[in-house]
């Protein structure tokens, strides 16, 4: 056990008055597709994240933890519900008016901090759909996130590459003009409204692949939006806008009552469209440079909490939901201009992949007096927040969750991660144990063209050993005919009808 380090939270002894708060805070952030190598303190890269190293200047950094899954609604599921995310064949890429993927009636993580008494807040990124069908957008959506656990909700609904482009608070689009409705659609465009193929002069920002719909802001999007002007966010602004919103957010909190922030940063996420501030702040291009912008929103929150007193006793997560992608859709040079730098760091692949760079992700905790300076390889996955949070505050963890509590190791108390862990990627699944990873033969190419990623689709079983091949290039099946058995059964036990050769034909994901 660490010593708790002076100005850590005692519990309030009998007699004394202090309003003294007894659970922690917890800040949760999540990027969307940064990668491992993306984040200065893992000495990978080349992007300096000051801010964001400094969580683990105190704290743990962890060397071997996961998304659930190489892209962002399925990773979130798994966050917020402590399932895995292939339970449920609905929790893949969602369009902007998707129905709300979580079923409103199941155990989820703000529920269970809310029940713990936390008031709690999602701001940021969303992509866990809203509302249950057809959306009118200019009427109240229900259900949202309040419906899962969240006492406040500031969201994009899905991406920030996707329709419709504008703010949606407690269910309601923030800033629409009656007199100007909006209209969403994924199927047709509306009439007379310009598109990336009828009118590419309007474009400042060229599309790669997709992204050729409605145009909002010069930039292209995925999905057609007509109306709501005044209500349509502005890109170059949304890192400002969400940051003041959690700063808002602290502000708002009422003294002894402790809250929950799930913070949901949207870079470095296509389109990258950091402020104008952090124009050149990397010779990376634009994606560096939104990647400085979450870096600066990251120091701007934390210094928040410092001068509000709150810091000493807020649990701290940093992560990311995915790994790193170049080139998401846009020309917008990452991947000419990368150079030196490594996204995922010394791993192979990235979002979509199957190879470790897809889910192997950032991931540091601190919470003073708690936590103290140190990496950890204990293998922990964003799947176990759940669990471990409930776990560390004390409260009731539901049963019968994928979630683990690995509250020790998460706090750096222990080294005991999991044992093991099902990956996901565009509903391929994968199995990691130990220091191995076993690749089940599946269908498909071998790299996605758009993205260029390789995806790590093979004919037959692959075993890599990621201790000694981080970069997973000496397939082990045939050496090691035993383990690979083993784990073959383990497995197929564990997913069952989940694996399939073909599955990717049969969910429709291509
Ligand atoms: C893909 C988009 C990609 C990105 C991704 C979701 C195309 C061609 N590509 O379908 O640009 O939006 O979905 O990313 O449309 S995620 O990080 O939210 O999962
Ligand atoms: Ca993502």
């Amino acid at each position: 056990m660490l010593p708790l380090a002076a100005g850590a939270v005692l519990p309030i002894l009998g007699g004394c008055v202090s309003q003294k708060q007894e659970k922690p805070n917890i800040l949760l952030i999540v990027a969307d597709d940064l990668g491992i190598g993306d984040v200065s303190c893992y000495g990978m890269g080349k992007i300096p994240t000051p801010n964001i190293d400094s969580i683990a200047a105190r704290g743990v950094r962890f060397t071997n933890a996961y998304a659930t899954s190489a892209t962002s609604t399925p990773s979130r599921y798994a966050l917020f519900t402590g399932m895995y995310p292939w339970t449920n064949p609905d929790a893949r890429i969602l369009p902007g008016d998707a129905p709300l993927l979580i079923p409103t009636d199941i155990p989820t993580l703000p529920k269970s901090l809310q029940e713990a008494g936390y008031s709690t807040a999602a701001i940021g990124k969303w992509h866990l759909g809203m509302g249950s069908g057809h959306i009118d957008w200019n009427q109240p959506i229900s259900p949202c996130a309040n419906d899962i656990g969240f006492d406040y909700s500031c969201l994009i609904a899905a991406t920030n590459d996707r329709v419709p482009t504008v703010y949606v608070e407690n269910g309601r689009v923030l800033g629409l003009d009656p007199d100007d409705p909006i209209e969403v659609s994924y199927e047709e465009n509306f009439e007379g409204e310009p598109t990336a193929l009828t009118n590419p002069e309007l474009l400042r920002l060229p599309w790669h692949h997709g992204h050729n719909n409605s145009i909002v802001n010069g930039v292209p999007r995925i999905g057609f939006m007509k109306g709501g002007t005044k209500a349509r966010w502005v890109d170059e602004e949304m890192a400002d806008y969400f940051c003041g919103l959690v700063k808002g957010e602290i502000d708002k909190q009422t003294p002894g009552k402790p809250f929950f922030i799930y913070y949901g940063l949207h870079e470095p996420h296509v389109p990258r469209l950091p402020n104008q501030r952090f124009a050149g702040a990397t010779p990376y291009g634009t994606r560096g440079d939104a990647i400085v912008e979450a870096d600066w929103c990251v120091g701007e929150v934390i210094r928040h909490l410092d001068r509000k007193g709150l810091l000493d006793n807020t649990i701290v997560l940093f992560t990311s939901d995915n790994g790193p992608v170049l080139q998401d859709g846009y020309m917008d040079l990452a991947d000419s201009l990368i150079a030196d730098h490594t996204p995922a760091g010394i791993y192979r692949g990235g979002k979509y992949s199957l190879f470790d760079g897809g889910t192997h992700i950032p991931l540091l905790v601190y919470w003073k007096g708690h936590t103290r300076a140190q990496v950890s390889d204990a293998l922990v996955s964003q799947l176990d927040f759940f669990a471990s949070l409930t776990g560390i505050i004390g409260t009731d963890t539901p049963e019968g969750l994928d979630s683990q509590d690995l509250g020790k190791a998460l706090l750096g108390k222990g080294r005991k991660g999991r044992d093991r862990l099902i990956l996901e990627a565009k509903s391929r699944l994968i199995l990691k144990e130990g220091d191995y990873v076993l690749i089940p033969p599946y269908k498909g190419a071998k790299v996605r063209k758009t993205t260029g990623t390789e995806l790590g689709n093979f004919d037959s079983w692959n075993l890599f050993n990621l201790k000694d091949d981080p970069h997973e290039d000496r397939d082990l099946a045939a050496k090691e005919p035993e383990r690979l058995e083993k784990m073959k059964r383990t497995f197929l036990d564990l997913v069952g009808d989940n694996y399939d050769y073909d599955i990717t034909a049969i969910r429709g994901q291509k």
